[in-house]
This record gives C-alpha cells, sequence and structure tokens, in this order.
C-alpha cells in the first residue's frame, strides 16, 4: 500500500521539523556539551561493543569524531522528527491542526531537558521546532493559494523554515571561546635541571629545529600537527576562571587549587612525546610537543598522599578517568601551555597531565581530580579491555605517504631513509636497518636526544638501493638495552608490536 500524499507530507514536516529543533539548540549553546547531539553521541558509544570502540579509535581519531556528530545530529534530529510526528498526528486526531505547536514545543523542551540538562537550549529547540511545525501547518490551510495543493504547501513551507532555521543557527551558534596567551615557565622557572632547564620555550623550539633531520618530508622532532584521541564528540569548555583541581582520597590533606594557585607554582618546560596504545604500528598516533607546566610532586607533597596500592585515579571534565600508578604520576606534570601558548580546548584546556613513558590514555585531558586510592579499580579503556596504562613499547616507525614521507630516492641513485624512535623513559640506543629483509642490519644514524627523559629521536640511513623491489625493515634498542620485539601484534588490547617493514622500489 501507498502512504497517502498526506502521511509523507506529515513525515517531511516532522523532520523538517527534528531538523529545525537541532539547528534551535545550536544556536542557544553552539558546539558544546549541551548541544543536543553530545548525549545521544555518549549514548551510542556506550552501547556499542568495546572491540568496535576500540578499533574506532585506532581507526579513525579525530575524523571519527566528526563522522560520529554527523550521526548523534541525524539521530537527534529523528528524535525531535518523532515528537513532532506526534504533535501533528494529535492535533489532527482531535480536529485542531493548531494544537500541534504547543504541543512540539512542549514535548521537545521536555525532552530536550531531559537529553542534556539544559533547559535553555532546549526551550530554543522546542520553539525553532514549533515553528517548523506552525508554519508548515498553516501553509497547509492557505485559503488564498489554491493552485498548489494543501501537502505540497506544507512540504515546502516547512523545508524552507527548517533550512532558513539551520542556516540561522551556524549563523549565531556562539563558538566557544578558550583564552589563548603566550605561556613559558621562563617567567617563573622552578628547580629544573639538566640540559634545557630554565630555556625559554623559543629556546627549546631552536634546539628541535637545529637537531631535526631535514630529510624528506618527516615530521620535525616537534610535531607541527599533533594527533588527538579522546572519548568525545564534542570537547568540553572548561571555564578556567571556574576549573578546580582537587586531590582527595588517602590523604594526609585534601588540597583543592585554582588556576591562579597553578600558575603561581615555579613551572618548567619539557618536551615530552605522547603515543596512543590505539596507534597501529607504523601509525601516525605518536607525537611530540613542549609543555609548560608544574611538576604534579609540587601538589601531591602537599596533600601527602598514603596509598596502599601504589594507584590513583585521575578524573576528567569529560567524564574519562584512569587508573595507574601514583610513582608514575609523581613525575608527571600539569600543563597548562603546549608550544608557547596555552594548552588548544582539543588537548585539555585549561589544564592536562602528562605522564612521562606511559601510553597516551593516562595522559589525562581537562583534568579535575586526583584521587588517591586503597586499592585498585579500572579506568574508562581498561574496563573496556585495553591494556594501556603502563609503559610504552619501543618501536622505530619509517613513514610514507605524501605528507610524511622518509624514503627519498637521490640524484646520486642512493636512497635515504628517515623516521621516529621513541621508547617512552627508556630512551632510544640504537636503530637498526635492514635492507634486505632483516638478513643484515646496519646501525643508523641517530640525532642528538633533546633535553628531558621522555622523548623521541630521529634516525636516517642511506644506502646503495639493489636493482630490484626489496624489503627495509627497522628496529629500535632502547636504553636499557633491550631490542624490540619482533612477534607481531596490533593495537588491541596492549600496544601494537613487531618492526615495522616497507618495500621499496629502487
Ligand atoms: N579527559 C580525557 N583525557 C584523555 C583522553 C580522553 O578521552 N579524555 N584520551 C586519552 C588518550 S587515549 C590519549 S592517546 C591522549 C591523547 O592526547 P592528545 O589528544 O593531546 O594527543 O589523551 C588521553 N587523555
Ligand atoms: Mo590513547
Amino acid at each position: 500500500m501507498k502512504p497517502s500524499r498526506e502521511t509523507v507530507s506529515t513525515a517531511v514536516v516532522a523532520v523538517a521539523a527534528g531538523f529545525g529543533g537541532v539547528a534551535g539548540s545550536y544556536a542557544a549553546v553552539g558546539l558544546t556539551r549541551q548541544f543536543v547531539a553530545q548525549p545521544i553521541a555518549r549514548a551510542s558509544t556506550d552501547v556499542l561493543p568495546a572491540r568496535a570502540i576500540g578499533k574506532y579509535v585506532a581507526q579513525f581519531g579525530v575524523s571519527g569524531q566528526d563522522m560520529n556528530l554527523l550521526l548523534a545530529t541525524t539521530l537527534a534530529t529523528i528524535v525531535f522528527a518523532g515528537l513532532a510526528a506526534l504533535a501533528i498526528a494529535l492535533g489532527r486526531s482531535v480536529g485542531v491542526s493548531a494544537l500541534a505547536v504547543p504541543i512540539t514545543v512542549a514535548s521537545t523542551w521536555a525532552v530536550g531537558t531531559a537529553l542534556t540538562g539544559s533547559v535553555l537550549a532546549s526551550a530554543s529547540a522546542g520553539l525553532a521546532s514549533g515553528m517548523v511545525v506552525g508554519l508548515a501547518e498553516a501553509a497547509g490551510r492557505d485559503v488564498t493559494n489554491v493552485d498548489i495543493s494543501p501537502d505540497r504547501r506544507r512540504v515546502v513551507a516547512g523545508s524552507l523554515s527548517a533550512l532558513g532555521l539551520g542556516a540561522l543557527g551556524l549563523g549565531i551558534g556562539p563558538r566557544p571561546q578558550i583564552e589563548t596567551e603566550p605561556v613559558d615557565a621562563a617567567s617563573n622557572p622552578g628547580g629544573q635541571t639538566g640540559e634545557g632547564a630554565g630555556m625559554s620555550v623559543p629556546q627549546l623550539r631552536e634546539l628541535a629545529t637545529e637537531r631535526s633531520l631535514g630529510v624528506g618530508s618527516i615530521e620535525p622532532l616537534l610535531s607541527e600537527n599533533h594527533y588527538t584521541v579522546d572519548i568525545n564528540t564534542i570537547d568540553p569548555t572548561v571555564d578556567r576562571d571556574s576549573w578546580t583541581l582537587s586531590v582527595t582520597g588517602a590523604v594526609d590533606e585534601e588540597v583543592e587549587l585554582d588556576y591562579e594557585d597553578l600558575r603561581n607554582i615555579p613551572a618548567e618546560n619539557r618536551f615530552s612525546t605522547l603515543r596512543c596504545v590505539g596507534d597501529s604500528l607504523n601509525g601516525r598516533k605518536m607525537d611530540t610537543a613542549i609543555w609548560t607546566g608544574v611538576p604534579v610532586s609540587e601538589v601531591l607533597e602537599q596533600a601527602s598522599p598514603d596509598s596502599d596500592c601504589d594507584c590513583v585515579m585521575l578524573r576528567a571534565a569529560d567524564d574519562f578517568y584512569q587508573e595507574f600508578p601514583l610513582s608514575a604520576l609523581e613525575g608527571g606534570l600539569l600543563a597548562f601551555g603546549m608550544n608557547g601558548q596555552t594548552i588548544p580546548r582539543g588537548h585539555g584546556y585549561p589544564v592536562r597531565v602528562l605522564v612521562p613513558g606511559h601510553w597516551g590514555e593516562v595522559n589525562v585531558k581537562w583534568v579535575t581530580e586526583i584521587e588517591v586510592l586503597e586499592r585498585e579499580a579500572e579506568g574508562y579503556w581498561e574496563k573496556r579491555g585495553w591494556h594501556g596504562t603502563g609503559p610504552v613499547h619501543t618501536v622505530a616507525k619509517l613513514w610514507d605517504g605524501d605528507d610524511l614521507d622518509g624514503i627519498v630516492h637521490r640524484d646520486d641513485g642512493t636512497i635515504q631513509l628517515a623516521g621516529h624512535a621513541y621508547a617512552g623513559t627508556r630512551g632510544i640506543d640504537r636503530v637498526e636497518v635492514s635492507t634486505d629483509g632483516g638478513d643484515t642490519w646496519t646501525d643508523a644514524e641517530l640525532t642528538e636526544p633533546l633535553p628531558g627523559n621522555d622523548v623521541w629521536r630521529q634516525w636516517s640511513h642511506t644506502y646503495d638501493p639493489p636493482d630490484s623491489e626489496h624489503e627495509v625493515v627497522v628496529r629500535a634498542t632502547d636504553g636499557e638495552g633491550t631490542l624490540q620485539t619482533e612477534q607481531e601484534a596490533g593495537a588491541y588490547p596492549n600496544g601494537a608490536t613487531g618492526w615495522v617493514r616497507q618495500t621499496v622500489r629502487p
């Protein structure tokens, strides 16, 4: 049976109203966590199986966030459309089609508030959705324009008003603002020692430039485009004036400090490399930045932790939580600067934690609480099957691809290879290269280490290629003399292992 024209036009009007409602929500709060797509995205990631999420995060990272947002916005449109359809049906069943308007407004407002907790954004969604329904119903009843069928008039009025609301919403939706300003520990230096101590961010940047290999298009030692991984479809917008960090749980004294308190503690600038446990063996989720912040120990000492399990739970404004050893946190940094600027929203503004040598997941962004625990508990990713709270594996990478290509055919017929190697706080001692599939090995050249105890190095190797296609293999040895394991494993659940192999044509 074919649906009647009226059913079809009602469906179109309802979808238009749903879209208008989403636009209304956006107009009020922009891309913040009060936007109606956020709770829907959160709910949909919660019902996906853990393994799928793990793979998903590993493979998509940021672009996955955009896809997620699109999906969640579509689902939100469907939810609001359902409410509008019900309202229209109710109005018609009692013979008063105008009744659809207040019912749409009220139900959208109520459901929106239940989902987002934002009365204001939901009111705006309700009014926008109600407006689409109202205009469509009015157009359907319009007696001055009888040449066009009422159903067609409803569809046109509904769609046009929804499009108009969409454009309006995009135009006036507030852009969440964070305060960006230069940040440098050199203005309030702590007692850092060793190479790099007391150096300003520009001086460290200069050092990274000097020591970087300019081979092919490989990434410099200071990443130009730092990867992002997190559980959010929409990152939290944390107001730094109301941000606080508390140290709670098994402590002698609970400590709470605000942003100003933190900034008054002497700070330091540090190079630190991050790598996600979901990174594939030769993946790109490994990067280095200069972070400015306060040693976590400064704050922990005030609290005097007394933990039976040597473990802490960190919590964040996006409800992320991660558990790991207190002793690892003690060497960490409460960072408020990244590469000489306040930390960007996506990397944890206003404050994130950096834990030397450990997988990315314990480097909690938007951090709000350090709870010292009495006994072990599971963090967000461990609950989903990952084992990513420990030290990173040793890896030597050889990226190839248009943007980051470490395989260079030189004019003199030789081939130069270059890449990055990282082993956390163990450091990199040696990188070896084989150009015959692993039969024979030669030591690669290494860049002079950058200051700090958690920074990658670059390696390079130039050779005369054979006449035919051959396989290049790279492997690193860490500062403890341990060779990178040859045993191959994917990222889930322990982090990828094996040796990077690339087929090279002469
Ligand atoms: N609050 C919060 N912190 C977080 C995450 C998150 O989802 N929420 N993701 C973690 C993961 S899995 C990684 S790999 C690093 C990535 O840091 P980056 O986005 O600055 O590169 O942040 C970690 N910190
Ligand atoms: Mo990660």
